[in-house]
């Protein structure tokens, strides 16, 4: 398994911060002990084969420019997959990331009908276990692109022809029980095209509807092979549409109340999709804990700038340090991890490349893991937290919750009670004690 990386001749080793070897990990010591978990199992990184290995660079305003051998080299199929997996799991193995991510068409090339489809993938999916098996990667997710192909132009679940709805739903059955076979640990939904440009052309409600069935559907099938793993929604507010269903964790707790689905779905929360929508990263992972919709991380990262989906590498220690303490306050990954939903820049051309910039973001993730852990570690947060809200215990706080204190009983109280002023909120304290971290942490 040294074919398309041959000038990585070894695993990426662990060699501290004073390391310079460009291919070498600073920060992420996978057996480092981190508030008695081993870095490891905290991060849960996985790859994304989309943009790694079935990306050659192209956009919309040109051709593809890295060197991706096993991309459009003009022969079968199915033999370019094999080629494009042997590459896949050669990365994984030599970066060291326990876990991977796909899309059905990721791996398998469509046929000329749906059998032929299903055929590829599974003959796909049986070489991706027997890689899984030899080289104990482990599949965090799978998905289905229901957003490439022109029939799902208007939508998949929520297209206005219903039997755009039923190949969208067999894809779906087929990407779930693959998942399944591959010992999956969540299955995603990101909606793709369910989104809409304009209500000339579009009934909000009736969509809305179709896209409550179709993800009931998913968990009723989820149930019936025995798919233990969540199925995750994937928040983001407009790409490709102006006007994504799935806007971002509000809009997806809301829906899934709706629909009666929040005990089967969480989320999968992007931070390129937060940005976009207007929040922070943090905020979102608190939202989704909030709600216990708090499922998986796409890592990646935006642009101060460009209002779409850039997909860096994460790159902000500060970003994701505050991340990394939503997550471990809240009790850290369960099924979840940190996926690379980034890209390289298309000038990166080179196959090293793919290492670099995962080797940066393994490090920006690890050192925000150990910023965040002593941060927690140290209290000063979770202390000024307690004690801004210690009031609520006291006898008003809990007539107030418990609903024993009505309008009129609370107008009474605060006629016979002097208004108390609170104590400092003290923001740039902390945010001096997070940078003093941020400074420190080794
Ligand atoms: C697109 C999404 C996509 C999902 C998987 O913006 O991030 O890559 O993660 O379908
Ligand atoms: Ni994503
Ligand atoms: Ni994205």
């Amino acid at each position: 398994m040294n074919d398309f990386f041959s000038s990585v001749t070894q695993p990426i080793p662990f060699e501290g911060p004073e390391s310079e070897n460009p291919l070498a990990f600073r920060w992420y010591d996978a057996d480092r002990l981190v508030a008695g978990k081993p870095m490891r199992d905290h991060l849960r990184f996985a790859v994304c084969y989309w943009h790694s290995f079935a990306w050659d660079g192209f956009d919309i305003f040109g051709q593809g420019t890295l060197d991706r051998p096993w991309i459009g080299s003009g022969g079968d199929a199915m033999d370019a997959a094999k080629m494009k997996m042997a590459a896949a799991f050669e990365f994984f193995e030599k970066l060291g990331t326990p876990f991977y991510c796909f899309h059905d068409v990721d791996i398998a090339p469509p046929g000329d009908t749906l059998a032929e489809t299903a055929r590829n993938l599974d003959e796909m999916a049986t070489l991706a276990l027997s890689y899984q098996e030899s080289t104990g990667v482990e599949l965090l997710w799978g998905t289905a692109n229901l957003f490439s192909e022109k029939k799902y132009m208007a939508g998949a679940a929520t297209n206005p022809d219903p039997e755009v709805f039923a190949h969208a739903a067999g894809q779906i059955c087929h990407a779930l029980e693959t998942t399944h076979r591959l010992g999956g640990h969540n299955y995603v939904m990101w909606g793709g095209r369910e989104g809409y440009e304009t209500l000339l052309n579009t009934d909000y409600q009736q969509e809305r509807e179709q896209l409550g069935r179709m993800l009931a559907l998913v968990v009723e099938h989820k149930h019936k092979i025995g798919f233990d793993g969540p199925i995750l929604l994937e928040p983001k507010p407009f790409e490709p549409t102006k006007h994504q269903y799935d806007f971002d964790v509000a809009a997806c707790d809301a829906f899934l109340q709706r629909y009666d689905l929040v005990d089967d779905v969480k989320l999968n929360i992007e931070v390129n999709h937060a940005t976009l929508s207007g929040h922070d990263f943090d905020h979102e992972i608190a939202a989704a804990f909030a709600s216990n919709l708090f499922g998986s991380i796409d890592a990646n990262a935006g642009d101060d700038r460009l209002g779409w989906d850039v997909d860096r590498f994460p790159v902000s220690v500060e970003q994701m340090s505050l991340g990394m303490y939503q997550i471990l306050r809240n009790g850290g990954f369960t099924t979840g991890g940190l996926n690379f939903d980034s890209k390289l820049r298309r000038q990166s051309i080179d196959r090293e490349d793919l290492f670099y910039g995962h080797i940066g973001g393994m490090d920006v993730m690890a050192r925000s893991l150990l910023i965040a852990a002593e941060l927690l570690a140290d209290g000063v947060v979770e202390d000024v937290l307690k004690s801004r809200y210690q009031s609520w215990t006291n006898p008003l706080g809990q007539g107030i919750l418990g609903g024993s204190e009505t309008l009129e009983s609370l107008r009474l109280h605060a006629s016979e009670n002097d208004y108390v002023a609170p104590a400092s909120g003290q923001q740039e304290h902390l945010e001096n004690v997070v940078r003093r971290y941020i400074e420190q942490v080794r």
